[in-house]
């Protein structure tokens, strides 16, 4: 008994310590997340899809399917530093308009020649690929 309890408490810290891994949320390149992401038929990501797909994204990591998301339903997404900057209501929870701010910034950032569409390469940017942690469920 003692020693299936002990087994137990090391999977769960191996689980948590992945958790906490960047790389346990895969990185994806320009080129497939336009194949995976865009649906619309031309080779770029506009702002409209990004939207959407945010908003995808936060109904499925929403785990508890309440209307906010809380800090462990966002790990390996937003830091800390997200959280203070974007939740400006001072709650521990995200409405879906804080994370779209976020979402929308990002695509802002990853822009990077400010034509409103992303390109591949941008996805590949490291400010695109912040944008892909939002996007990618
Ligand atoms: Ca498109
Ligand atoms: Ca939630
Ligand atoms: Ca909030
Ligand atoms: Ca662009």
């Amino acid at each position: 008994m003692a020693r299936s309890f002990f087994r137990f408490g090391v999977a769960a810290a191996v689980a948590g310590v992945l958790a906490f891994a960047p790389s346990a949320m895969a990185a994806m390149s320009g080129k497939d997340a336009l194949a995976k992401l865009n649906k619309d038929g031309d080779d770029t990501l506009e702002i409209v899809e990004v939207i959407d797909l945010g908003t995808q994204t936060f109904k499925a990591i929403n785990k508890d399917h309440d209307t906010t998301l809380e800090a462990p339903e966002t790990k390996g997404r937003l830091t800390p530093e997200d959280w203070a900057l974007v939740n400006k209501d001072g709650d521990q929870t995200l409405e879906l308009d804080e994370w779209l701010t976020i979402v929308r910034s990002r695509f802002n950032a990853a822009d990077a020649n400010k034509d409103g569409k992303l390109t591949a390469a941008e996805l590949d940017s490291e400010p695109g690929q912040k944008l892909l942690l939002l996007i990618v469920k």
